[in-house]
């Protein structure tokens, strides 16, 4: 007979040892699940590495807890600073809707130029610079011991209590109205404007770029609102007839998919005073179109919204950001 030899002794090993490349190669990146921070954390690399003639990434800052702060900046090359919309994800850590939005933002962005008319057109004259997850360390922490954790994790020794909220701590009216100055509560506004490093790294960006910087969103859950200045006070802004009609163009065009309602209007009338938000400060310092979005939904899941209702949520939320970008784009200033 033939002679025999064994080539694999163990070919459940080879078997095993095959999907050694995991979900880098062999699956898709899942965005219509909630991922790890781990998992955005390397997909902020892939997007970036894979992509290298639409996106570059930089850091902007390190949280409390030391993780990399990185932007990713979405556009066509161009020899000149183009002008830019500052887009930013999870500044409170339970809302997990929000970084799946930023996330689904950057795949939209990449699949849709060049086919796209409005996204290509938005892309070959302007920038868009997203921060998937503005607070890392909270967002983390939901993951791993406390689901409905909002603020930072920053530690003083004058306090047991941990983190401030960094929707407060931001330089607009700071502390005077809608926030604690209790290191406890849930919206504690921090021992003094951008104490939290995750807010000056924020800030210091903006500043720096302020003369590109044509809008500024930040993406938030829960309430189906599209917000706008003021929040520290009930004043009008000195655009609020504008900044209305371009909201309520937005909200239409978001409610034209599944007929999802959302209520637009400044801040302190429409859902509650509140100073040190990120929206007032940037409307101050000279970005035209601040807004505030509180996705899906209005309170039967609230921050606890079943990853079924991601896809729905991004692609009605997509029409909605694209509405102001094209104002933005028609007027620039
Ligand atoms: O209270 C907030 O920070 C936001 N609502 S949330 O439920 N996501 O916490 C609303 C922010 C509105 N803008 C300002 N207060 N500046
Ligand atoms: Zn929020």
């Amino acid at each position: 007979s033939l002679p025999k030899r064994v080539l694999v002794e163990d070919l459940q090993a080879y078997v095993e040892d095959q999907l050694d490349n995991q979900e880098i190669s062999t699956k898709a990146y899942n965005y219509m699940k909630y991922n790890s921070w781990e998992k955005i954390e390397a997909w902020i690399s892939t997007m970036a590495s894979a992509n290298p003639s639409l996106v570059s990434k930089q850091v902007i800052g390190t949280t409390f807890e030391g993780r990399s702060m990185t932007v990713l900046k979405i556009g066509k090359q161009s020899s000149s600073t183009k002008p830019a919309i500052f887009l930013d994800c999870g500044i409170h850590a339970r809302e997990w809707i929000s970084p799946a939005f930023c996330q689904w933002f950057v795949k939209e962005a990449l699949e849709t130029y060049g086919s796209d008319a409005q996204m290509t057109s938005l892309l070959d004259q302007m920038d868009v610079i997203v921060l998937p997850v503005f607070n890392i360390d909270g967002y983390a922490y939901t993951w791993s011991n406390n689901r409905m954790w909002r603020k930072t994790r920053s530690r003083r020794p004058s306090s047991s209590c941990v983190g401030a909220d960094p929707n407060r701590n931001f330089d607009a009216g700071w502390c005077t109205t809608g926030a604690s100055s209790n290191p406890c509560s849930d919206t504690y506004c921090g021992s003094k404007p951008e104490s939290e490093m995750e807010v000056k790294a924020v800030a210091d960006y903006i500043r720096l770029n302020h003369s590109n910087i044509k809008a500024y969103l930040t993406v938030h859950s829960y309430s189906q609102l599209l917000l706008f200045p003021y929040s520290y006070t009930f004043q009008l802004a000195a655009h609020h007839s504008e900044l209305l009609q371009v909201a309520e163009g937005a909200a239409k065009a978001l409610r034209s998919l599944y007929g999802t309602r959302y209520t637009s209007g400044p801040g302190a009338a429409t859902i509650y005073p509140a100073a040190g938000g990120s929206d007032d400060w940037a409307y101050d310092l000279g970005v035209k179109y601040s807004y505030t979005f509180e996705l899906r939904d209005t309170g039967r899941y609230g921050f606890l919204l079943p990853e079924s209702q991601i896809k729905p949520t991004c692609m009605e939320t997509m029409l909605a950001v694209k509405y102001i970008a094209a104002h933005v784009l028609e007027n620039l200033y």
